[in-house]
């Protein structure tokens, strides 16, 4: 049984501009790497091909390379923005193979479930939420009407027998397939000067969340939260600096401080043995006292970013649990004192925004004096909390490939147009990055981060193609 899985291009792209995030982010697909290994574990034949990587030459090298494996099932992996192109692709494999099984997973296949099949007639299964345990057994031949999480079709219609109660112990799954993965480490490339050294590489060491926030999509792992034990962790890490070299690592974990002993243990572990590694995770507000941020940045830690999302407080209560712009401020601060540079995530055009609230969002950032920021364009994601009622909030242009926060989809009702809203985007944008608190961390940066600093020199063009979109 060969198994080839898929990483569509997706589309990254603003309307009518080009797509250059080729040279500002490249990142692993970790869930398709998740589900490699596993099956890979479990005895199967597994290839990967990543539209965004080294080795892609565009549709009809991906349709050659299938031709030559003629694996039995090609799996694709999917976000909102990135199922059309997925599905153009399936449809093209389809043309090439017409025996080949096509399944999807991912986030949108998990939030929006049967509409999927109902829509998209090509597609012969979809794995839903967790993917490791559910794939393994659709390609053992196990009958797909009795695989939780999996969705099907037969002679009665859409089939499925509801959501997987049982989950991944997240210690028992092996490491994900890097070595399947053409050009791991070096060609992958997170933001400029979000790290010190490369390569690098991401780590998710979680799954699921308890909060609720309006705007994000947690179809996968949903709200049950579990979470790899310190010793694993170490052990990722290890192999990754062994065998890859790897020297900076990037949580992407939501919640990585949550529990706060898994934290201190292997924080403790990295101390006692040291990998000469650094790297950036990712705090909640509520989850960050000193002794612990201290513990991070003696282990390692390098820069933390939180999410952030907006400066309004009124906007904050709507949309985000738990969280108040004081703590915001405290926590920031702390960062900044425990030695480790802090970076804002935020997000533009929620419902309720207003260009009052705007200013106070912008203003905020610069009070705050963070070491980096990034502002997305709010997008109502199927499977957010805020989709359910987002036509009464303003007016949505539900174009999934320009589902990727780098496009207004959604104008909020105090906001005259999306052409206002990219206005005051690329205004927000500028402020932070001409004004005096970054220039001053700037230009030391140039010297802490040789690697970024050679890598903007290289693709100097692209860069200042992408600087001239905020001016
Ligand atoms: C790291 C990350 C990124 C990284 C790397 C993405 C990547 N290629 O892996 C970067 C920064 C590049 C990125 C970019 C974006 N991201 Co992102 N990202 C994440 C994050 C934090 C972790 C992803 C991850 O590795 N999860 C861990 C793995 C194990 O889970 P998984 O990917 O879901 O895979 C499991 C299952 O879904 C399933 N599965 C997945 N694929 C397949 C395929 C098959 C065949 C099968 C059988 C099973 C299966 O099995 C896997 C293992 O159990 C998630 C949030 C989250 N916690 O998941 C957001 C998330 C996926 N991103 C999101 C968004 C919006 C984006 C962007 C659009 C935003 C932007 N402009 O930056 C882009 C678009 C990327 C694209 N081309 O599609 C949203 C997606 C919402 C949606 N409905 O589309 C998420 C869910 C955040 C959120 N909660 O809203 N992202």
């Amino acid at each position: 049984m060969k198994i080839l899985l898929i990483n569509p291009f997706g589309s990254n792209w603003i309307e009518g501009r080009r797509d250059d995030t080729e040279t500002a982010v490249r990142l692993a697909p970790m869930g398709i790497l998740f589900v490699a290994s596993y099956l890979m574990k479990k005895g199967f034949d597994v290839d990967i091909y990543n539209c965004r990587g080294k080795a892609d030459r565009g549709t009809s090298d991906l349709i050659n390379k299938v031709i030559s494996l003629k694996p039995d099932i090609v799996g694709f992996t999917s976000t909102t923005s990135s199922f059309p192109g997925a599905y153009h692709l399936a449809t093209e494999i389809r043309k090439a193979l017409p025996d080949v099984k096509i399944v999807f997973g991912g986030v949108h296949i998990s939030a929006l479930r049967e509409k999927i099949l109902e829509k998209f007639p090509l597609i012969d299964f979809l794995v839903t939420g967790e993917g490791e345990i559910a794939m393994t057994e659709l390609a053992g031949g196990k009958d797909p009407r009795m695989i939780q999480g999996v969705l099907s079709r037969d002679a009665h219609g859409i089939q499925s027998c509801g959501f997987r109660t049982e989950l991944c112990e997240l210690d028992d799954l092996p490491f994900p397939a890097y070595s399947k993965l053409e050009g791991f480490p070096k060609y992958f490339e997170p933001p400029l000067f979000n790290y010190p050294r490369a390569p690098s590489a991401s780590i998710i060491s979680s799954r699921g969340c308890p909060y609720q926030c309006s705007y994000c999509d947690r179809s996968v792992f949903r709200k049950s939260f579990r979470y790899n034990s310190a010793e694993y962790l170490y052990e990722h890490m290890a192999l990754l600096k062994k065998d890859f070299k790897v020297r900076h690592i990037f949580f992407y974990d939501d919640l990585f401080t949550f529990n706060r002993k898994r934290v201190e243990d292997f924080c403790g572990l990295l101390r006692k043995k040291p990998l000469h590694m650094t790297f950036n995770c990712a705090v909640r507000v509520g989850h960050a006292d000193d002794a612990l941020l201290q513990t991070l940045k003696a282990a390692g830690g390098w820069m933390v970013s939180i999410g952030m999302e907006s400066g309004d407080q009124g906007l904050l209560e709507r949309h985000k649990s738990n969280v108040t712009l004081n703590e915001i401020r405290d926590t920031v601060r702390r960062i900044k004192k425990n030695g480790m540079r802090v970076k804002g995530l935020f997000m533009m055009g929620l419902p309720g925004e207003t260009e009052q609230t705007i200013k106070g969002t912008s203003d905020f950032i610069e009070e705050l004096r963070l070491d980096d920021m990034n502002m997305t364009k709010f997008t109502p994601f199927p499977g957010a909390p805020s989709y359910k009622t987002i036509n009464e909030e303003g007016t949505f242009d539900e174009r999934w490939e320009l589902m990727n926060c780098m496009n207004f989809v959604f104008v909020p009702k105090g906001i005259e147009s999306k052409e206002k809203m990219e206005k005051l985007h690329r205004q927000a944008i500028k402020r932070f990055y001409t004004g005096k608190n970054w220039m001053s961390k700037f230009w030391p940066l140039m010297f802490k981060c040789p690697d970024s600093t050679f890598r903007l020199i290289k693709n100097l063009p692209t860069f200042l193609r992408i600087r001239d979109q905020f001016e």
